[in-house]
């Protein structure tokens, strides 16, 4: 029977050279190779795998719930229990976003995740002058516990695993989480959740520290220390890669500086005492997971494979130390404001990645989310796409179901060497936070951003509706929108009323503890920030009293040259616009001058720094804006650098307000010469007003840079007559 199986009659199945024979006769230029898909991280993808590509890996005959984990931490995974629906999500108040968690949970979410808005985030209060733009948009407005049980109420803590978002204002959220849980009769030891708390990629890409990397890192390791001992069930990070890829960073670039993150916290938390085996099994972990499907499932293997690795090196003994566990979030940057329903497609072939590839934990994007906030609707939508693939597809019934795979396995290996040469690398440097330090590591996520961007805007990267099957018109689609004033006005009664009621000399006291203890270097920062928060001290006043001896952070706003041009290849109307912009400078005798700014607290600044560089290497005179400027201060500087325009990048929802607000500082320092435009995440509904306000041009996501760069120029014509 061995026999006749081995060499059935049925069919003759040629070999390697006759399928490349046969092959080369259709691909272009009789040529293989010219199949061959060469991925932004380097690795060669082929058409075509076959038993010898997987030879001689070690890996693949390796179980689920063994070393190296590869096929997943849990030995029986999603056939005993899947993945948890778990939707990000928070806005306006702690009792709309309460309802919208409540909701959530009855109708098949299974975990709840906060979004904090931008004040939150970077420990301002709601009154704070800074934020007036910021408060409840992209998140809900956190001042004190009162806000945080109000936003739990209902929700028992003791039961639904909490996942918090936050890295700057970590300490006094965390400590009104555990406050709140506490009046809820809900002991620490009983709190299950994550806090992301992953400041390093904060410095690199997401941009929301409150304080420099040394405090920082010292925090980390305060947090890491305290929930070892105190709360065992509660994950003390959620080391990200998420928004490095969110920020352009390929997935080798992605897997790699997330890993070594890892090490740098471990490094952190062993340098304080603490054994290995004590905190790191409550280390997990964030990838992003965008449209490059096979490569996905292959990162989320290989960041198994490579974690294992790592902690051997620590020295790591127990298996939960050893197995990486993972969110993952469907790409936002993925989703087009252009014919969004294509978006619903997009988010379920990334969520079948993230499950392909094993996550433990799921967010699926909502299809409106490069316009705004979910509506209801598309919120349902979601949270729907993970509840089919769970409960009527059978794939969770097979674990791991793409081993085998010649070409999984491959790619497999394939990643893990390109992530583990960058890591090489980094150590090389003396580990990340020293890459993060020197800005290189920032500097490469933004080169791979330019590049992609420059793919798309010359139509070698196909986005449908975007830069290819573009319809003639788009339907308006319905979006969700915060008011963002009676919001704030609701938060600073709420402050005031704290205020007056709680023992002003105990709060006094408490604050004054921590604040010595942040000089000192001594003492648990959470555990003094959780008696702080009993009684009743609010976000801001806790991140002041860090911040006397702290200092808070300032970014260098470097950015890179001639990556966009390089990768841009359609040079036609590119060589054209150079030209102009030469003439401009003859005739002015001086470049056009453009200032690229950020507003209030939104520190999401890819788009920014890929308009910058290829503005830049169109010819036009750039500034960069510092982040997180008021409109004030953004117009002294335009008017102090004399540019003729500033563009305001916004993706965080604060265009109504600071937009108007900048314009208006304009004309009252005396500038209304230079000419305002904005590009970013803005519903076309807000277009008249901003309009209305003086806009000379919005650019949403989607549009050619090169075309956005042609009408501004045009703008600037104008408006010098
Ligand atoms: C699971 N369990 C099992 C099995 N599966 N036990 C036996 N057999 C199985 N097959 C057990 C686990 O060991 C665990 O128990 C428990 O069930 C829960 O499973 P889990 O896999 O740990 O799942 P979960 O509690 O959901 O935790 C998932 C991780 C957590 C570990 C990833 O960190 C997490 O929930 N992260 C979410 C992070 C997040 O939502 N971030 C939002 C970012 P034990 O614990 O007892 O072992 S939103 C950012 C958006 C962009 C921005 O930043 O702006």
């Amino acid at each position: 029977i061995a026999a006749m199986t081995h060499h059935s009659p049925e069919f003759q199945p040629g070999n390697l050279d006759a399928w490349a024979k046969a092959a080369a006769k259709s691909a272009p230029g009789g040529d293989v190779n010219a199949l061959n898909w060469l991925t932004p991280d380097g690795i060669t993808v082929k058409p075509l795998y076959t038993a010898a590509d997987t030879q001689n890996l070690q890996h693949t005959d390796t179980l689920p719930g063994f070393e190296p984990y590869l096929r997943g931490p849990q030995a029986t995974m999603y056939a005993v229990r899947p993945w948890t629906i778990r939707q990000y999500a928070g806005f306006s108040t702690a009792e709309e976003s309460n309802a919208f968690y409540r909701k959530a949970l009855a109708a098949g979410g299974q975990g709840v995740s906060v979004a904090f808005d931008l004040a939150t985030h970077r420990g301002y209060d709601s009154d704070h002058p800074r934020v007036t733009g910021d408060v409840g948009k992209a998140g809900v407005a956190i001042d004190s516990v009162e806000d945080m049980k109000i936003l739990f109420n209902e929700i028992p803590l003791d039961k639904v695993s909490v996942s918090m978002t936050m890295n700057g204002a970590v300490l006094p959220v965390l400590a009104g989480y555990v406050v709140a849980a506490e009046e809820q009769g809900v002991s620490q030891d009983k709190l299950s959740g994550t806090i992301q708390n992953d400041i390093l990629k904060e410095f690199m890409v997401r941009n929301t520290y409150i304080y420099p990397p040394e405090p920082s890192m010292k925090i980390i390791g305060d947090i890491i220390e305290y929930t070892a001992k105190n709360m065992p069930k509660f994950n003390s990070i959620s080391i990200s890669g998420y928004h490095m890829q969110e920020a352009g960073a390929n997935q080798a670039l992605e897997l790699a500086f997330t890993l070594a993150d890892g090490k740098e916290y471990v490094k952190t938390a062993i340098a304080k005492g603490m054994d290995v085996d004590d905190f790191a099994g409550r280390l997990s972990f964030f990838w992003a997971i965008g449209m490059n499907f096979y490569l996905e499932v292959a990162k989320m293997r290989a960041a198994r494979l490579l974690w294992c690795r790592i902690m051997k090196g620590f020295e790591a003994k127990k298996p939960k130390s050893l197995m990486l566990r993972t969110h993952c979030q469907t790409s936002g940057w993925s989703l087009t404001e252009q014919d969004p329903y294509n978006n619903v497609v997009r988010t379920t072939i990334e969520a079948m990645a993230a499950v392909f590839g094993g996550t433990q934990s799921l967010h699926t994007n909502s299809f409106d989310e490069a316009i705004a906030l979910p509506t209801e609707f598309s919120a349902r939508i979601a949270r729907n796409t993970q509840l089919i693939i769970q409960e009527e597809t059978h794939i969770t019934n097979v674990i791991d179901p793409w081993a085998g795979s010649y070409m999984m396995e491959k790619l497999t290996q394939d990643m893990a060497d390109a992530a583990w040469a960058i890591i090489e690398e980094v150590e090389a440097m003396g580990g990340m936070t020293k890459a993060v330090d020197s800005g290189w590591a920032k500097l490469k996520i933004e080169a791979a951003a330019a590049e992609k961007q420059a793919r798309i805007d010359s139509g070698k990267d196909v986005i449908v509706g975007v830069n290819k099957y573009k319809l003639k018109t788009e339907d308006t689609i319905e979006a969700r929108d915060i008011d963002n004033v009676a919001v704030r006005d609701s938060q600073i009664a709420r402050l005031n009323a704290i205020k007056q009621k709680r023992d002003a000399a105990q709060v006094q006291q408490a604050l004054e503890a921590i604040e010595s203890a942040a000089e000192s270097g001594t003492g648990n920062l959470l555990d003094l920030c959780i008696k702080a928060v009993r009684v009743r001290a609010t976000v801001g006043e806790i991140s002041d009293a860090m911040e006397k001896s702290f200092g808070r952070h300032r970014a260098d706003t470097q950015k890179v040259t001639g990556v966009y041009a390089a990768a841009y290849d359609s040079a036609e109307g590119w060589d054209k616009l150079k030209e102009e912009i030469a003439q401009f400078a003859t005739e002015q005798g001086r470049r056009p001058r453009v200032m690229i700014s950020k507003l209030g607290q939104d520190g999401h600044d890819r788009g920014a720094k890929v308009v910058a560089t290829a503005f830049a290497d169109l010819g036009f005179d750039v500034d960069m804006g510092p982040l997180f400027q008021t409109p004030e201060e953004c117009a002294r500087q335009a008017i102090e650098n004399d540019v003729h325009a500033v563009g305001v990048s916004t993706l965080a929802a604060g265009h109504k307000t600071l937009v108007p607000a900048i314009i208006a500082e304009l004309k009252k320092q005396g500038a209304d010469d230079i000419i305002v435009f904005v590009g970013g995440v803005i519903p076309r509904q807000d277009y008249d007003m901003l309009y209305e306000a003086g806009v000379k041009g919005i650019y949403g996501p989607g549009t050619p840079i090169p075309a956005s760069a042609k009408d501004v120029l045009e703008q600037i014509k104008k408006a010098l007559g």
